[in-house]
């Protein structure tokens, strides 16, 4: 039987990975969240399903993006909380094959992001404000909650939970090999074995078992026996766990750091507000210095277009990556405590510097005396020189240090990123 730490072994050496949130709320271009948000029923919802027609969608596109950014896997919505399905399910006929796109779009993502040599992770929202037996009445995360026509309405949430399992059984079944299974979200009391969770994943290990299941299906991964839903990675959102994550035995345990390029998982026609390329890549090395993944989210319009501006700065990160990269995979957390001028990231003996902030003079490596074998610029592979600076022996707290002289270099993160 396979274990985590042989599921992982990919993820861990790939590092950094494509979100995107894709779906009907494309078209509202108000995120992906307006149902709930805006209180907007099934019907009032209903003109977009009608009207979905992504006439310029290109996954190829999309996977060559990806490609170039540096991008080794990515995770497209299967489905989202609104219950629309992308994929050609035989269980409902909410899906996006019988909307004028008439296509399977699911299908179309994995064969191009795999014709491209990316692995391929699928999104499926346990939340569906859609079906029928989901829970409505009193429920803080549905849309209608508070709606009088949902007040007491019987819902029978064992035929939702068979919908839920069989919806990723077709998953697992129809599109060949899927490398993640990326589960969103328990909450309150819906969590675990409220969805028959462990029956889920025995059904999954049993069909794909190398398919890596992320920890939102409920349970604890940082047990010291995690319950066989607890997932093989922690998926914290929007922030980076300041000191990784690690389990109850003080062991790191594998995680990635969900995060939006601008403010929005969706498309939002007025979010302005994108990450710099700087911004970005000073998260990936931030959570690699850390032992994660970075999860990188773009929303594609209506029409199946990643923003232009979204691709701009996925052009950058890629060019910085295609120097650097060698820092980014497979690498993980140093023991050296963090520099002030930056953060490290290792490999094995190698110890990869990202120089922030170079200050005045060479720049310190605590601990370092004597065990710097070689130095080079990942940029452009010069020579760098371990130097002792004049005086430096009456210098307080640097007995056990090293210097490297990076005069003249030109440090990556100083380009106009
Ligand atoms: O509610 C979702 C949200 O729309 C988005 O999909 C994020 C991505 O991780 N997950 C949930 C919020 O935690």
């Amino acid at each position: 039987m396979n274990t985590r730490e042989d599921r992982v072994k990919w993820f861990m050496q790939d590092r950094f990975g494509l979100f995107i949130h894709w779906g009907l709320y494309s078209i509202p271009a108000r995120g992906e969240w307006l149902r709930a948000n805006e209180k907007i029923s099934i019907e009032e919802y209903q003109p977009f399903f009608e009207e979905f027609n992504p006439v310029h969608y290109n996954p190829r596109e999309w996977a060559k993006a990806a490609k170039a950014a540096g991008q080794q896997y990515a995770v497209l919505t299967a489905k989202h909380h609104d219950g629309f399905c992308l994929f050609d399910s035989q269980l409902t006929d909410y899906k996006a094959t019988n909307t004028p796109a008439g296509r399977d779009l699911i299908k179309e993502y994995i064969e191009a992001f795999r014709a491209e040599g990316l692995k391929v992770g699928l999104y499926y929202s346990i939340i569906d404000w859609h079906h029928p037996d989901f829970p409505k009445y009193g429920d803080r995360y549905h849309p209608m909650r508070d709606n009088e026509e949902f007040q007491g309405e019987d819902t029978h949430f064992s035929n939702y939970v068979a919908y839920m399992h069989g919806q990723v059984k077709e998953l697992l079944t129809n599109y060949g090999k899927i490398d993640i299974l990326w589960f969103d979200f328990s909450y309150d009391d819906m969590t675990g074995e409220k969805w028959e969770a462990a029956k889920l994943v025995n059904m999954i290990r049993s069909m794909q078992p190398d398919v890596l299941i992320d920890n939102r299906l409920g349970g604890n991964i940082r047990l010291a026996e995690p319950e066989v839903y607890a997932g093989d990675f922690y998926s914290p959102e929007q922030i980076i766990p300041p000191g990784g994550i690690v389990n109850r035995a003080n062991q790191p345990i594998p995680w990635e750091a969900c995060i939006t390029l601008n403010d929005h998982w969706g498309y939002h026609a007025k979010d302005l507000n994108y990450k710099s390329p700087k911004q970005v890549i000073r998260t990936l090395v931030e959570c690699v210095s850390k032992g994660g993944n970075l999860l990188l989210n773009v929303g594609p319009n209506a029409k199946g277009e990643i923003p232009e501006q979204s691709l701009a700065i996925l052009q950058v990160v890629g060019k910085w990556m295609r120097q650097n990269g060698d820092s980014i995979y497979g690498c993980t957390s140093s023991d050296l405590p963090k520099p002030e001028w930056g953060r490290y990231t290792q490999i094995g003996n190698y110890l990869y510097a990202h120089v922030y902030d170079r200050g005045i003079g060479p720049i310190y490596f605590q601990g370092l005396k004597g065990r710097i074998k070689k130095a080079r610029l990942l940029a452009d592979g010069s020579e760098l020189h371990v130097e002792t600076p004049w005086m430096a022996e009456q210098y307080s707290d640097i007995e056990n240090g090293a210097f490297i002289d990076l005069s003249g270099a030109v440090l990556p993160d100083e380009m106009d990123t």
